[in-house]
């Protein structure tokens, strides 16, 4: 069945309901879209966006190479964000707590030489090169749904391989439950860290089946690049059906644990966000509802709102994960 999508016009099929290959040639087809149609996609009111893009038009990334995945739920065809969109409007504390903030200022990250230590309860704690843990997993292109609990959400093509590929890799011990991702904090080219509300390193957590999930994605790249450094270079988590806080980027530290990490959210604000995050639209934050969603680039200030989905879209892949559990007391 063909959608129309009424904002634009632009129609695609249901991921469900088409082969991978046509989905594939009809994602290609919204990469070239998006590549022709992102500068007529500029929206006023997002100015300073543009002239940042603009600005630092000479700032090449890398191309990385991918393939398709067969992971499903990955492969959701969707009207994509535009680059320009998900590389200026951010949420990277550790440079500024405005969404311009990490585009602006990101670029005093410095990504190489970098190293992630594996700790805890693992077979050999090791400290890794970046480039050898790139080749743990065939890289792969993945379109995700990004939602952030404010309440936007973006649709990317991430690149990056499972995360399970390097937990199988580095043999965590059975006592290990839990995975901590803590990310850098470097006071001297990260200025978010001298004021702010949230103790730094910021630090995320995932179950070990969650972690294990294929869906979850360690992610080196996006739009066929490495990640630009205000999205998480060199290296983040992207866990598609939680919410955005729970992909930290700049990741530094793997941890294995026995017990629930304290996570940087819910240490900040407990009341308000719990360790697993899932995108749940029946719970509402304290402080507004996550009923619906704003997709970034879609209807800009005049704000279109859409449904936001149990576990943001991924519950034929997820919802297992969960059961049994009351999703309104662990959210
Ligand atoms: N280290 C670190 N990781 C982080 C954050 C952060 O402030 N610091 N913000 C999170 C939040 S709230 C969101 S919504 C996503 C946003 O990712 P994006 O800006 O690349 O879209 O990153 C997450 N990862
Ligand atoms: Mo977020």
């Amino acid at each position: 069945m063909l959608i129309r999508n009424n904002d634009d016009g632009f129609i695609h099929p249901l991921s469900s309901e088409i082969t991978s290959k046509d989905a594939y040639s009809t994602r290609r087809e919204l990469l070239r879209q998006w590549s022709a149609g992102a500068a007529a996609a500029g929206l006023a009111g997002w100015g300073h966006r543009e002239a940042f893009a603009q600005g630092n038009a000479a700032a090449k990334l890398a191309a990385l190479p991918a393939s398709q995945s067969a992971v499903q739920g990955a492969m959701t065809v969707e009207k994509l964000t535009s680059q320009k969109d998900a590389t200026t409007y951010n949420n990277f504390y550790e440079f500024g707590t405005d969404k311009s903030d990490p585009a602006r200022q990101a670029h005093t990250l410095k990504t190489s030489p970098w190293t992630i230590e594996v700790e805890g309860l693992v077979k050999k704690p090791t400290r890794f090169n970046l480039e050898d843990i790139m080749k743990w997993g065939a890289m792969q292109e993945r379109i995700y749904r990004l939602r952030c609990v404010e309440g936007w959400s973006m649709v990317i093509p991430w690149i990056g391989y499972s995360m399970s590929d390097l937990i199988k890799r580095v043999e965590p011990l059975p006592g290990a439950k839990f995975v901590e991702f803590v990310t850098q904090a470097d006071s001297q080219t990260m200025p978010g860290l001298r004021g702010g509300f949230l103790d730094w390193p910021y630090v995320e957590g995932l179950r070990m089946d969650e972690a294990m999930h294929p869906l979850t994605l360690l992610t080196f790249g996006m739009y066929g690049e490495v990640l630009p450094k205000q999205n998480g270079a060199p290296v983040r988590l992207v866990v598609p059906w939680k919410y955005g806080f729970k992909s930290g980027k700049s990741i530094v530290k793997i941890r294995f644990v026995d017990k629930q990490p304290v996570v940087s959210w819910a240490k900040a604000a407990p009341q308000e966000y719990g360790f697993y995050s899932n995108v749940n639209p029946t719970v509402d934050h304290p402080r507004w509802s996550q009923a619906s969603e704003r997709r970034i680039g879609e209807g800009g200030l005049l704000d279109k709102k859409r449904k936001t989905l149990m576990f943001n879209g991924y519950e034929a892949q997820v919802a297992s994960m969960y059961t049994g559990m009351d999703l309104v007391k662990n959210f």
